[in-house]
């Protein structure tokens, strides 16, 4: 069938939108109509050209929510009509990844994902006859797209698509790795570097836990007020500090009788390795958890001096804040539903596909949090 999609046609170039030609769902995959998806920072990496696994022409978009159309052969638990949120990290249950009950990382299809390919080592999407990639077992940024039924999460229809694809990647991440991966405790203090899209999701993640002391860093002084509406209780911009960031955070920690300093958790979410290591060593010593979200380009490393963790610090990093799709979108959705949670202050832009590089532009500028395309 035709359907119309955003094509990443080269490194560093706008998207193309244009017709492009989907083959159906073979044996335990599904066609899904996507609704909704929204634009993660993640996709304009892979475009940019720094994502060591990022290949072209392709469809990228991960963040998306849509209705089964069709299933392929021996695909049991969906049927058309079935509202699904796509899984970049699918939940088969069998995996020894799965089965270890240690990670979310399920390995069943990893590796056909990274090289932009259905799990049987082919592609669904072709222009006039020529392969074009998938991108994270997803690409939402096409109104119909093939996925392998272990990459969907079936999801409560009452909720509008158009809020809860951002539960695909960005809600999940943020509220997942406090909840998750750093296991937030009551009364914590913690501090979130980047008040993006994911940055803010950590915020409402940690009010969620009942952390007491949140603490926002970011250089764009635009996103304190943001900050704020979600939960965090102090607001620090870097360039104007007016000395060493680190100590200055250590020094901004320091509570009652503790006078050492350092937060017990504290996350990137700026895919900056300069960064990252602020946030290691703005933890607190003996038993601070700092958390790696945000991803960084091919080349690029992380480094600290051992000292840090020898004094106890855990450097740990989150995909997907920890979340076992199919068991945990459907609840985050259910939380959405219930008032637990909110996303739709942060969908600041929605737009048509046909504008779908506008999106880039604002998130580049620092206007938007969330920018949403609709079908
Ligand atoms: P975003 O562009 O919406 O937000 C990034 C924020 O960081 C902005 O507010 C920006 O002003 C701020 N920032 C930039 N440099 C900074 C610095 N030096 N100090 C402090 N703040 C700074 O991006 P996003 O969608 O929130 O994504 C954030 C990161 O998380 C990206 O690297 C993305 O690829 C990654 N990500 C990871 C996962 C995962 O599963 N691990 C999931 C989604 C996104
Ligand atoms: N392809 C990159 C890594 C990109 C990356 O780390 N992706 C995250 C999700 S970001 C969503 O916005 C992830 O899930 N990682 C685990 C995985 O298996 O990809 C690279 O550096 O090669
Ligand atoms: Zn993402």
């Amino acid at each position: 069938m035709d359907v119309r999609a955003a094509v990443a046609v080269a490194a560093g170039k706008p998207l193309e939108v244009t017709t492009v030609q989907l083959e159906g769902p073979r044996a335990f995959e599904v066609l899904v109509e996507i609704k909704a998806t929204g634009i993660c920072h993640t996709d304009d990496f892979t475009l940019s050209g720094a994502d060591p696994e990022g290949i072209f022409p392709a469809i990228l978009g991960h963040e998306g929510a849509g209705v089964v159309v069709e299933v392929g052969k021996g695909v049991t638990s969906l049927k058309p009509g079935d509202h699904v949120i796509p899984l970049y990290t699918p939940e088969c249950r069998e995996c020894p990844s799965c089965l270890s009950r240690k990670t979310n990382l399920c390995t069943a299809i990893r590796a056909t994902q990274g090289q932009g390919v259905m799990p049987d080592g082919t592609s669904r999407f072709k222009i006039n006859g020529e392969k074009v990639h998938h991108y994270m077992g997803c690409s939402t940024f096409a109104n119909y797209t093939v996925l392998p039924e272990i990459a969907l999460a079936k999801v409560n229809p009452a909720a509008a698509f158009d809020k809860i694809c951002y539960i695909g990647c960005g809600v999940t991440t943020g509220i997942g790795a406090v909840i998750n991966t750093a296991k937030v405790e009551m009364g914590a203090t913690a501090i979130v570097f980047g008040l993006g899209g994911i940055g803010l999701n950590v915020i409402q993640g940690l009010r969620l836990a009942g952390a007491d002391m949140i603490i926002g860093v970011d250089i764009n002084n635009d996103k304190k007020p943001w900050g704020e509406r979600f939960g965090m209780t102090h607001f620090v911009n870097p360039l104007e500090v007016g000395e060493d960031l680190v100590p200055y955070l250590v020094n901004l920690t320091k509570r009652g009788a503790d006078q050492i300093g350092g937060a017990d958790y504290t996350f990137d979410c700026t895919g900056n390795t300069k960064v990252m290591r602020q946030a290691l060593e703005a933890s607190h010593r003996g038993w601070g958890k700092s958390v790696v979200i945000g991803v960084a380009g091919a080349g690029q490393e992380i480094s600290t001096r051992p000292f840090q963790l020898v004094t106890g610090r855990t450097w740990m990093g989150t995909a997907f804040g920890g979340a076992r799709g199919r068991t945990d979108v459907p609840k985050i959705v259910d939380w959405y539903l219930d008032g637990k949670i909110e996303i739709d202050p942060m969908i600041t832009h929605v737009m048509p596909l046909e504008d779908i590089n506008k999106g880039f532009e604002l998130m580049h500028s620092g206007e938007s949090i969330r920018s949403v395309v609709v079908y």
